[in-house]
This record gives structure tokens, C-alpha cells and sequence, in this order.
């Protein structure tokens, strides 16, 4: 896999986002944590989701719980509204009963910009959103709870509909798959893999595939801010995950010469976490990743 280690690490100035007081949200009795109704809840098959734009790209966050798909889309959304990008929830991916999502949609804004971590992933669990630029919708960015891509303790259960009602629909994709230095069980990152072979072969040819390697604060493969080693963090990722990006190798008898996998890869960190009394402080991580980020998919929504 070509990899320009230069790539999108120009430094920046860093400038930390004025910290706003979140407004406490409605919490309905009838509706989980997730957003999701009891009904819902009991049966994931019965989620109704909708894509009213059928045209702009989809970048799913896809990945296990906790791999860090919310605090990814609060940090992209963070760093894109710094660079004159609007992030804008799109209010008609859920039913016009779910009172929470309309709260989520309300209270956005204020949520990304909260430094209560712990706060932030709790209430923005299931959305979808989209990135505006010159009021031209860029992408859409869809943020969903990781046990139904990936159950860690339930590794053979299928997508429910909703999901596959996703992979199905007509708008371009770019998979943005979520590894993580480290789950002390190799299981369920085999596991992992395998399902990331069941998705692969659902995936259409325009769509797009970036792993994302979340948590690289955690790894000794950091040299300086968004600057990492990577050659050795692509093995790292090939070693905890044997054949992750076998179902991604270039099978162009004259392509694979100069490009073997199908696929991008990309180093990142959220942030800090800061454990206190009164919870998990969140500070934003440095801008370099996002940055890097934002280039790959912008490069990839272009086709
Ligand atoms: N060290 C470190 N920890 C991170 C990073 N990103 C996320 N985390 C940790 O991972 C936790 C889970 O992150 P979330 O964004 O809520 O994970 P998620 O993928 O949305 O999880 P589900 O909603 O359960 O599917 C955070 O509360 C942090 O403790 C990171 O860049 N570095
Ligand atoms: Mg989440």
C-alpha cells in the first residue's frame, strides 16, 4: 500500500475551541440511551432509518463498541467548522416520533462543543449528519451504536435491516473501518476481521474502504504530532488483525504492480481523556490527525 509518510502532516497552529456549557437534554423514559425506542431496543431489525439524499457520498464510521466512531465524528465536525465547513444533522434520517434524535439535532452544537466526553458519546449515538461547503453538500457522515456492526459477545450476528438498508442504498460509500491498538483477546478481533470479510463482499465497486487506526496515542508509534510511523503502524495493525486487508489486496494483474491493496489507512487520536471526580475530561487531540483525515475522504469523495 502506497503510503506518503509526509502526507497531510504540515504543522498548524492548534487553537482550542472555546468550551461551552451544555444545556441538559430531555431524557424520555421510553426512549435507551442509543435513541432507540423499546421496541427498537428488543428488536434492532425494527430501527427505521432514512436517506433522503440519495446522491451525496456516505462516510460510515464503522467499527466495535467504544473504537471511538463518536468521538471521531465530534472531532472531525470540530476541526471542519474551524476551517469554514458547516456540520448540519439531516433531521429526517429518524422518524419524526424519536423525541431524542430531534433533541440530539437541537442540542448539536452545543454537544460537540462540550469537554464532557462522557456526556457527548452518550447523547450522540446514533445520527446522521452532513458537511456543507458553499451551502453544496459535500458528504454525509453516519454515526451508529458498534454492537450492530460488530458484537464482540455476539460475533456471528447479522447486520440488522437498517444496516444493510445502508449498504444497499444508491449514494457512494466510503467505509471508514475503525481498528484499535489493543483488545487483550485476539478472539474477537479475528472475529473482527472475518465480518469485515461478510462486509467487503456486500460492498459495491465505487464504494471505498479507510481503516482508521484510533487510539495511536496509546502506541509507541508516535514521533510527534500527526507524525507516525508508518510503515510499522500498518504492521502493527497486520499483526493484532491477521488478513484484515487480505479481502482488500488489488487483484488488476497490472494495477497491483504499483498498488496491492484497495484500500487507504490512516493513523489517529480524538483526543485526551482525562479521568476526574466529576467524570471524563475530553481535550481535543492535535489538529494534524483530523487534518490528515479530511484530505483521505476528501480524495475519496471525489472518487
Ligand atoms: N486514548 C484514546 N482514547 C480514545 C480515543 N478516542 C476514543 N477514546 C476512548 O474510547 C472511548 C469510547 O469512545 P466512543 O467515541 O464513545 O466510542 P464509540 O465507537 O462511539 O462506541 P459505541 O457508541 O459504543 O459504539 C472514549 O470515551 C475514550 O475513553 C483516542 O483517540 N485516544
Ligand atoms: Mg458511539
Amino acid at each position: 500500500m502506497p503510503i506518503d509518510l509526509n502526507e497531510g502532516l504540515e504543522q498548524e497552529p492548534i487553537i482550542d475551541n472555546p468550551i461551552e456549557e451544555v444545556n441538559e437534554l430531555e431524557t424520555e423514559t421510553e426512549v435507551s440511551a442509543q435513541g432507540l425506542s423499546v421496541e427498537e431496543q428488543s428488536d434492532p431489525n425494527k430501527i427505521t432509518v432514512t436517506v433522503a439524499d440519495q446522491q451525496t457520498p456516505i462516510i460510515v464510521l464503522f467499527g466495535p463498541p467504544s473504537c471511538g466512531k463518536t468521538m471521531t465524528l465530534i472531532r472531525m465536525t470540530r476541526y471542519l467548522s474551524k476551517q469554514g465547513y458547516q456540520v448540519v444533522p439531516i433531521r429526517t434520517f429518524r422518524p419524526a416520533s424519536d423525541s431524542h434524535y430531534k433533541a440530539m439535532c437541537d442540542g448539536f452544537d452545543e454537544m460537540i462543543n462540550s469537554n464532557d466526553a462522557a456526556t457527548s458519546t452518550n447523547r450522540i449515538s446514533f445520527m446522521l449528519v452532513e458537511v456543507i461547503r458553499n451551502g453544496r453538500p459535500l458528504c454525509q457522515i453516519l454515526e451508529a451504536p458498534g454492537e450492530y456492526y460488530f458484537d464482540p459477545a455476539n460475533p456471528n450476528r447479522q447486520f440488522p435491516v437498517y444496516v444493510n438498508k445502508i449498504i444497499a442504498c444508491n449514494n457512494r460509500k466510503i467505509w471508514t473501518i475503525f481498528v484499535e491498538p489493543d483488545w487483550s483477546d485476539p478472539a474477537p478481533r479475528q472475529n473482527y476481521v472475518t465480518k469485515i470479510n461478510r462486509l467487503k463482499s456486500k460492498m459495491r465497486t465505487s464504494d471505498k474502504t479507510i481503516f482508521i487506526y484510533n487510539k495511536i496515542d496509546l502506541t509507541p508509534l508516535v514521533i510527534s504530532p500527526g507524525h507516525v510511523y508508518m510503515n510499522e503502524a500498518l504492521k502493527s495493525v497486520n499483526n493484532l488483525y491477521p488478513n484484515i486487508f487480505t479481502p482488500f489486496k488489488n487483484q488488476n494483474p497490472i494495477t497491483k504492480i504499483f498498488k496491492k491493496y484497495n484500500c487507504d489507512f490512516v493513523p489517529f487520536q480524538t483526543g485526551e481523556f482525562n479521568e476526574s471526580t466529576d467524570g471524563t475530561t475530553y481535550v481535543e487531540g492535535p489538529d494534524e490527525y483530523p487534518k490528515m483525515l479530511w484530505n483521505k475522504w476528501l480524495k475519496l469523495i471525489q472518487g
